[in-house]
């Protein structure tokens, strides 16, 4: 035994330091909950069965490469570890495999990757270089003797050993976890990160054949539970605006607190609270996005499905058959247009959006980007639409388009001459910078609206302006109590604050009549709501949003997470809270929504996964497909 054990020293060393420095960057890099000390114990020990697993390997190999072999193990997953660190800086989650090998999304992150980048970072890989320094330098330490079989076995034994130990303690701990797949942080923290990566490898293979095996007979229940929640739309408002031209722009990482508030006593969007007493607005919408951002945002409002629990949808199954809003106006005479000044195929938005059916994406090469008018992401957003304004004009009407805004985008950054507000003092940088960039959209947006009524292209549309998702994420939970005045950001309020703004402004109609609407909603009410507007008839098309206008809109929102918020309650992670007091409240009153947020959310995954609208419009012939 201590014989084996100082034969296999590197090995054994390789083993245990890649299994503490895991455990080191679980503690210091990711913001994991631990209620109890078994929960404790269980993300101490899940790293090692995968690296027993991956280096056990060497074990069957020739004396020479089983050393090498170690060595760039060690790297592959230092740098695994660390690809998810700095993606978890980002987007407070762990990578998913979809996500990862959106490698070309990787070199456009640029300045983000700077921003996110520490020096300490270098550290986590000083042990591999020691390693390879082991291997070349000390063959003393390094063994080059054969491996016997009882060794094999033992190792092998102890591999097994180490993974039931680490289900069984999992699994006790939380039930069915490998079923509830959309919580992650829950997963990386019973099974470990790495562990995750091959869980998600088997679920990506499984979606994948899932569509394979799709068949149109999975439609009929989902049909069935679409039309029993279909809401008649409202009769006044319906057509309300035909033939209008329509602008829809996704307002980057803008959520609803920072409307009618300030900082520092100064006003943070004056012209969108001025809009807003010309419009329709609604001020319990929520955002209900996943991994995909900005793209989940549009894929929601275009397509009224939700986007999915893992990955992007625009990666995953853009080349599906949809639906999408531009391809059904295609049918009513529009000319579609997506603007946005970014690469074509950041997020595969090139692929995505001929699907949506988009006649034509204005993309990075269509603008005029140079130092002086880019920050951050790259062209700052006056210049962005100012520059649209000028193809605008140009396209054939009634015209569909949308605006990806850009500046107001982590890390937010801003030069000192377009700053209008002040940063804000707390002890997170991110939300400090937060203001001047909404500051600044606030202003683009204003002068964007300038313009298109100087352009006469104003009066005959119809503006739907939207946050696509959080900008603050839970990481600055401290820094955002502080300025909400609260003692924290309770799981409650964390719900609460993932509400963005939607504004609808019908000139001629809202500024006349304008209204804040306050029925509980989502990004997926806007595809039924806008189409209604437009005098066209849903009836045929599969959606699950429903028509924000309609008399007895349900009040209910499912978000990407799980979590959903009905007219009284709020329900996150298995627990019911009540909207008034914002405390915990009986489970019994978010029970009857629990099963109808699960079905919505698993009915829409299996329309995306089995790529079923393909058989919907053969087999139907919606009035969309002439
Ligand atoms: C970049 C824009 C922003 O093209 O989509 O992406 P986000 O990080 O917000 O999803
Ligand atoms: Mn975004």
């Amino acid at each position: 035994m201590g014989k084996s054990i100082k034969k296999h020293r590197f090995l054994l060393l390789a083993t245990v330091w890649l299994w503490l420095k895991t455990y080191i960057v679980y503690k210091t890099s990711f913001d994991i909950e631990i209620e109890s000390w078994v929960q404790e114990l269980i993300l101490f020990i899940n790293p090692l069965s995968f690296l027993l697993f991956i280096f056990g390997f060497s074990l069957f190999m020739k004396e020479k490469s089983r050393n090498r072999y170690i060595v760039a193990m060690s790297l592959f997953i230092t740098a695994l570890l660390y690809v998810n660190v700095m993606f978890y800086r980002f987007f407070n989650d762990f990578i998913t495999l979809p996500v990862l090998f959106q490698t070309s999304n990787m070199g456009d992150l640029g300045n983000s990757v700077f921003e996110l980048f520490r020096f300490t970072d270098l550290l986590l890989f000083a042990d591999v270089v020691l390693f390879a320094w082991l291997v070349r330098k000390k063959s003393s330490f390094v063994s080059f003797e054969p491996v016997t079989k009882k060794e094999r076995h033992v190792y092998i034994l102890t591999l097994v050993a180490v993974a039931l130990l680490n289900l069984g303690l999992a699994e006790a701990e939380r039930p069915q976890l490998l079923t509830r797949t959309f919580d992650r942080k829950m997963l990386v923290k019973n099974i470990g990160m790495y562990n995750y990566l091959i869980y998600d490898a088997v679920l990506q293979s499984k979606t994948k054949a899932q569509r394979a095996l799709a068949d149109s007979s999975e439609l009929a229940d989902i049909e069935n539970y679409i039309r029993a929640n279909e809401k008649a739309p409202n009769k006044q408002l319906f057509g309300i605006a035909k033939n209008r031209n329509v602008i829809i722009v996704s307002m980057e990482s803008l959520q609803s607190f920072v409307i009618n508030n300030t900082v520092n006593g100064q006003e943070i969007t004056p012209f969108l609270n001025d809009f807003i007493k010309q419009s329709y607005y609604f001020d319990n919408f929520y955002h209900q996005t996943g991994q995909g951002k900005t793209s989940d945002a549009e894929f929601l409002i275009e397509n009224s499905l939700y986007p999915l629990g893992r990955g992007a949808v625009f990666f995953t199954n853009a080349t599906n058959e949809y639906n999408a809003t531009p391809e059904i106006l295609k049918n009513y005479g529009y000319y579609t247009a997506v603007f946005h000044a970014n690469n074509k195929s950041f997020w595969n938005r090139d692929v995505m959006y001929q699907s949506l059916g988009y006649d034509r994406y204005f993309s990075l090469n269509d603008f005029d980007v140079n130092e002086e008018n880019s920050v951050g992401w790259g062209l700052k957003d006056k210049y962005f639409f100012e520059q649209s304004i000028a193809y605008l004009k140009t396209l054939p009407q009634p015209f569909y388009t949308k605006f990806i805004t850009l500046t107001n985008h982590f890390p937010f950054e801003l030069g000192e001459e377009d700053r209008m507000v002040p940063e804000y003092t707390s002890n997170s940088r991110t939300l400090n910078r937060y203001f001047p960039t909404v500051r600044y959209m606030d202003e683009s947006l204003k002068l964007f609206i300038e313009s298109l009524k100087k352009e006469g292209l104003y009066q005959n549309s119809i503006i739907i302006l939207y946050g696509d998702h959080y900008g603050i994420s839970e990481n600055h939970n401290e820094a955002m109590a502080q300025y909400l005045g609260k003692q924290e950001i309770t799981p409650f309020d964390h719900v609460q604050l993932q509400r963005v703004p939607l504004i609808i402004h019908i000139p001629g109609v809202t500024d006349r009549d304008p209204k804040v609407i306050s029925k509980v909603s989502g990004q997926i009410d806007v595809k039924p709501t806008l189409l209604h507007l437009l005098g066209i008839d849903t009836k045929n098309d599969l959606h699950f949003g429903q028509d924000l206008f309609a008399k007895d809109k349900l009040d209910f929102v499912v978000l990407r997470d799980g979590s959903f918020v009905t007219k009284d309650y709020v329900y996150k992670d298995n627990v019911c809270y009540d909207k008034k007091t914002g405390l915990k409240t009986d489970i019994s009153y978010c029970e009857p929504y629990v099963e109808k947020a699960k079905q919505e959310l698993d009915y829409s995954d299996k329309i995306v996964y089995g790529d079923l609208l393909r058989f919907y419009n053969g087999k139907n012939g919606t009035n969309y497909k002439k």
